[in-house]
């Protein structure tokens, strides 16, 4: 919507701070699965929702940890996409921006972004089971394994429980700090962008909410609509990698991104 766009440019070229809040959408086009979108086909073969579950390690560590280690095997392939390098550049041209990211790939930091906060932590730091949660190494060398291969989790170098990825499953707390950050970040900001999430999984998704209500425009990128659309001063249907570059030129003509 070209009347979107341009107000979208309008609010995101006269911020002082901005907030990037982004889901599994961004990294879409880099060839990583979003959690929920049917023709993906990559969960096909796995009920996501349920394999992202402590109860589901419990039941079957296994079948979870060959799951996380082919997931991650994925993310270290994908390169990063123009959608993610637009949100670096947006980072670059105003230093007040915070990225607030959902996903557990390092897409962001690999295009630049200083230091996302990650709000369902990384598949690139595990951590053993024991309350004491050491940080884990993984095994060395390795190719990418199969979808669906079994493989037992490492037993922790210090403790000897097993090791668990490092992210934050359906029933777990996010990390305190993170959120705390992100809602600080999103109280303060004059703009939020909220980019390829379907903005259905909480706390998470008070993020934009919070943005909202206390006086920011919040934009949102996305192809498809989803339930905040009503909240949001303008939303622009497209993808990220096709939005974001288009966006950011439009915010601050004549500079390159
Ligand atoms: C594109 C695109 C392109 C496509 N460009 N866009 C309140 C109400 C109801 C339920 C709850 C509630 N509060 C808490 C809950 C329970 C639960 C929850 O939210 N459930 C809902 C599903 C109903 N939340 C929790 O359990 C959370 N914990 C918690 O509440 O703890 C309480 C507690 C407190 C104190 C002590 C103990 C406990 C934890 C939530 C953790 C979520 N974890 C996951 C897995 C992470 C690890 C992993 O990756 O395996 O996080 S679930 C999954 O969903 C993942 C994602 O980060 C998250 C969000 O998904 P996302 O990114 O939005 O993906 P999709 O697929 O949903 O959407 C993709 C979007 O992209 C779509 O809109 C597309 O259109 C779009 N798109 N291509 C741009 N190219």
């Amino acid at each position: 919507m070209p009347g979107d766009l341009e107000r979208a440019a309008g609010l995101l070229g006269a911020a002082r701070r901005v907030v990037v809040f982004t889901g599994s959408g961004i990294s879409a086009e880099s060839g990583v699965p979003t959690f929920r979108d049917d023709l993906t086909g990559l969960w096909a073969r796995f009920d996501a929702e349920r394999l992202a579950t402590p109860e589901a390690f419990d039941a079957d560590p296994d079948l979870v940890w060959g799951w996380y280690e082919w997931r991650r095997a994925r993310a270290r392939a994908a390169e990063p996409n123009a959608g993610h390098r637009a949100v670096a550049a947006v980072e670059a041209r105003l230093p007040g921006t915070t990225v607030v990211t959902q996903n557990v790939d390092d897409l962001h930091e690999r295009a630049g972004s200083r230091d996302p906060i990650h709000l369902h932590g990384s598949l690139f730091a595990p951590r053993c089971t024991a309350p004491a949660g050491h940080p884990a190494a993984f095994p060395a060398g390795g190719t990418e394994p199969d979808e669906g291969r079994r493989i037992p989790p490492p037993r922790c170098a210090s403790c000897g429980a097993p090791v668990r990825p490092g992210v934050v499953w359906f029933g777990e707390a996010l990390p305190v700090a993170a959120f705390s950050a992100a809602v600080d970040a999103a109280t303060a900001c004059d703009v939020l962008l909220s980019v390829g999430t379907s903005g259905v999984v909480y706390p998470a998704a008070e993020i934009p909410r919070i943005a909202a209500i206390t006086g920011a425009a919040v934009v949102q990128v996305n192809p498809e609509p989803t339930p905040m659309d009503e909240l949001y001063a303008a939303n622009l249907r497209g993808t990220a990698a096709a939005v974001l570059p288009a966006l950011v030129a439009a915010a601050w003509p004549g500079e390159r991104g």
